[in-house]
């Protein structure tokens, strides 16, 4: 399988966990900064231009990174990336949605890149505010589901931690301060191998 990855990117949590199931792969970089999802090759790829796109082996492309997480869960059920109960699972895909549709989407999309939906610089001050209430607020939720538990895919990090963690990861780097139980959770991923070899040793 390929994966098509930027660095710092939602891709991050495909590549977390192409590596907890441990399956070979390789990655493909494409530089967002520069231009290069808009390109001929890529857009070949994913018509989209968006990261995740993930090549498999039968030759067929799946992108949207709930889609993606999903379809590796049940290819390899054995590495238990989401819970086998329907209802377990639902909830698990909850969480997930949330994380990926509003904290990422409706939050940080905004709040990192406002340029890309409005033009004038008071229009962009104010999405990018309105982005990181949306971010945080999301959070704060999310951190609420980690009160009694350390993962929110069951008793190993799966699916949607996986997005939990790319977000986290964003938040860090705007020196968000993250509620106790959210600061644990990205503590601890931050200790895992799969992680530490998605991140390529960079924790920024
Ligand atoms: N809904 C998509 C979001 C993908 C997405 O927005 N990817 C960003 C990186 S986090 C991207 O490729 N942006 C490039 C661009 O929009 O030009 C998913 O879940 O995979």
């Amino acid at each position: 399988m390929q994966l098509f990855h930027a660095p710092r990117s939602c891709s991050l949590g495909v590549r977390i966990l192409l590596e907890e199931i441990g399956v070979p792969h390789q990655v493909k970089t494409i530089d967002l900064s520069s231009g290069q999802q808009r390109d001929v090759a890529f857009l070949a790829v994913n018509p989209k231009g968006k990261v995740p796109a993930l090549l498999r082996d039968d030759g067929t492309v799946l992108t949207e990174f709930q889609a993606i997480a999903l379809w590796l869960a049940r290819r390899f059920p054995e590495a238990g990336l989401l819970p086998d109960g329907t209802d377990a699972a639902a909830r698990v895909i909850e969480a997930m949605e949330f994380i990926v549709g509003t904290v990422h989407m409706r939050g940080f999309a905004l709040a990192l890149m406002p340029g890309k939906f409005v033009s004038s610089p008071s229009a962009q001050e104010e999405l990018q505010t309105h982005g990181m209430r949306v971010a945080t607020d999301g959070l704060r939720h999310v951190s609420s589901l980690l009160d009694e538990a350390l993962w929110l895919s069951g008793s190993r990090p799966g699916v949607a931690d996986a997005a939990l963690f790319y977000v986290t990861h964003w938040a860090t780097a705007l020196n968000v301060n993250l509620p106790a139980p959210l600061r644990a959770f990205y503590d601890q991923m931050l200790k895992r191998p799969s992680v530490l070899r998605a991140l390529d040793g960079s924790s920024i």
